[in-house]
């Protein structure tokens, strides 16, 4: 585990030493603990791990070192697993709804006797968590809020945390001796921003031994259902995976009708009817004669040993999964007229990331020899402004400065990716700036983006981004909703207005790949594409590790029709400088034309 994961794990064991309530100086401990480590630099916590040393920081204790060590060996806790094993799980729960924390959760519980969130929500409407000391009525409203947030959420799961669960299953499945094909399929494969539960398909001679290797991986809370062709399971995390099984006749036939999505399926279903086919999860057979589809199937389907025969049996060019949202993909097909989408190989860099200089966890040099292991060409630095505070936005002098250490170390050629100087500048309340033009003309380019003022008038956020998009030294706009995927909604604002803003300011659009945003949303850039807009491909990274949220931002790139030619960084570095060189002098950035699907 990296320094970051395991502070994270330190303020956790905090929180749940709070509920236990063990004594505050312990818990005080791993607080200051966790911060410690934040402010070490992760090759400093090697080597004082290393030579045994950790106990030299100040606040690090021997209990501390210990749990450190153990985390960073093997990435568990032993103090963390035996806290979570005595401590009722709805009260952990409870400390995911907003406005409770563990000593109000503590209160719930030793007051009340309460230990799961439905008897939390019946308290809160009967109205004895108002008469708790230090509640009140408007606090047992904000939790009933956040309790029904979490259920309209809760369902739910980011694709970037359910393909971690899904790939080692794939893998497993796979090696299986018995298992000749396994696939992801559902909303996973689809590359859904979030996902219901997993699917997976799997082509199998012996079912049982593959059943039973299924309901028994790590995190399998229970076993919800369990047969011959069929078994689902719910992790830990709440989680939950369906395990099909096929003959491999029929494996094809299944993915395809598993990964959906629906309205795919059922224009597929349509499609195959208008030629005289029976299209379904078993097969395709004429439509004409005697007997159901699935006894039909059985008997006389038209073979398919590969998704890409299935589609060529229908007339159709092969649709990746991602495009399977009844959008019109099918008619694009038909036509042999689907757009050569994007791969993450095609990216050569990308734009906004964090350092250390502002809320970033890894330094400069950290961030640039990560962007070189990935073999990027550019890396474009874009810390905060000065009024994100909360941010440690930089000032003036200490941007002038990053620009300064920016520049020695291109100089070094230490590294063959190429830093680029930027900025994330805070779009202020009323749509100017955060830094004055003269400080945005030292940067190679500008990211402006909407951090305060959340609650403005969908009008008034509107003309505030547009001023922005307006402004001469804007080469592109950030996370353009604020959303925070089954977190935060997106803030009021007109998309379609401020797209065409874009468009006839020559700004970029971002789509930034963290998996809690990938906004703008996959869903306007097929159309905002076609009229010329052009997007990048943001990790928005914090730490080293984020930069591979690249990824996470293709596949949403997919989902929204997009061609290498419509994504600034994939292009070569020096066609990128002199794309923002033409910007920077007012010129119009060299849009490329706009891709052809319609
Ligand atoms: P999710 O799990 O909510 O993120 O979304 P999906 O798409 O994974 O949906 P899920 O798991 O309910 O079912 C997987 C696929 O199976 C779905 O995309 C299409 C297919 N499917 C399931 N139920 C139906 C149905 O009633 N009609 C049709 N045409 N297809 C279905
Ligand atoms: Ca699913
Ligand atoms: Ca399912
Ligand atoms: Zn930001």
């Amino acid at each position: 585990m990296n320094k970051t994961a395991i502070a994270d794990v330190l303020s956790h064991i905090a929180t749940l030493l709070e509920l236990t309530g063990e004594n505050p100086f312990k818990i005080r401990a791993y607080i200051s603990g966790a911060r410690q480590l934040q402010s070490l630099e992760q090759s400093e916590l090697e080597t004082l791990l290393r030579e045994e040393r950790l106990q030299s920081v100040k606040g690090i204790g021997a209990a501390l070192a210990q749990q450190i060590g153990e985390l960073h060996a093997t990435g568990r806790s032993t103090l963390l697993e035996q806290l979570q094993a005595s401590i009722a799980p709805g009260l952990v729960e409870m400390l995911e709804v907003p406005g409770l924390g563990p000593k109000k959760v503590k209160a719930i519980h030793d007051q009340l006797g309460i230990t799961t969130l439905a008897e939390l929500t019946t308290a809160c409407n009967d109205g004895r968590v108002a008469e708790l000391a230090g509640f009140g009525a408007k606090t047992q409203e904000k939790i009933l809020a956040g309790i029904r947030n979490r259920e309209a959420y809760g369902k739910r799961h980011l694709w970037w945390a359910a393909q971690q669960v899904a790939e080692p299953i794939i893998a497993g499945l796979r090696a299986l001796p018995q298992v000749s094909q396994a696939e992801a399929a559902g909303s996973l494969r689809r590359c859904m921003e979030t996902v219901g539960d997993l699917d997976f398909i799997v082509a199998a001679t012996d079912v049982a031994p593959v059943v039973e290797w299924f309901v028994t991986q790590p995190g399998v809370q229970e076993i919800t259902a369990r047969g011959d062709t069929k078994a689902s399971v719910r992790f830990d995390t709440g989680l939950q995976a369906d395990l099909r099984l096929v003959p491999p006749e029929q494996f094809a036939f299944a993915l395809h009708h598993f990964t959906g999505s629906k309205d795919h399926n059922v224009q597929m279903r349509q499609r195959a009817l208008s030629i005289g086919l029976s299209l379904s999860e078993w097969g395709l057979v004429l439509s004409t004669g005697e007997g159901t589809t699935k006894e039909k199937a059985a008997a006389e389907s038209l073979p398919a040993a590969s998704e890409s025969a299935l589609f060529t049996a229908l007339g159709l060019a092969y649709i990746p999964p991602e495009l399977r949202e009844g959008r019109g993909e099918i008619e694009a097909a038909e036509a042999d007229a689907l757009p050569h989408l994007i791969e993450l190989d095609d990216l050569r860099g990308a734009f906004h990331n964090h350092t250390t200089a502002s809320d970033g966890n890894n330094t400069l040099e950290e961030m640039t020899a990560a962007a070189d292991a990935l073999g990027w060409s550019y890396l474009g630095i874009a810390d905060h402004s000065p009024s994100s505070v909360q941010a440690r936005g930089l000032s003036e002098a200490r941007l002038a400065e990053q620009v300064a250490q920016i520049h020695a170390l291109n100089a070094t050629g230490r590294y063959r990716t190429h830093v680029l100087t930027g900025t994330e500048c805070d779009i202020l309340p009323d749509g100017r700036l955060d830094f004055d033009d003269g400080v945005l003309a030292t940067l190679d380019y500008v990211v402006v983006s909407v951090h305060s003022a959340f609650t403005q008038s969908q009008d008034d956020m509107t003309a505030r981004i547009i001023r922005a998009i307006e402004h001469p030294r804007t080469t592109m706009l950030g996370h353009l909703t604020g959303r925070l995927l089954l977190r935060r909604e997106s803030y009021a604002l007109d998309v379609g207005k401020i797209i065409d803003a874009a468009i006839a300011n020559h700004v970029v659009i971002e789509l930034n790949a963290n998996p809690w945003r990938l906004d703008m949303d996959w869903r306007h850039w097929r159309k905002a594409s076609a009229r010329g807009l052009l997007c990048a491909i943001n990790p928005d990274a914090h730490d080293t590790a984020g930069l591979e949220f690249v990824s996470a931002g293709v596949n949403a790139a997919r989902k929204g029709w997009l061609t290498k030619n419509a994504v600034l960084n994939t292009r070569p570095l020096a066609a990128v400088q002199s794309w923002l060189a033409h910007r920077r002098s007012g010129g119009h950035g060299h849009v490329p034309p706009a891709p052809v699907h319609g």
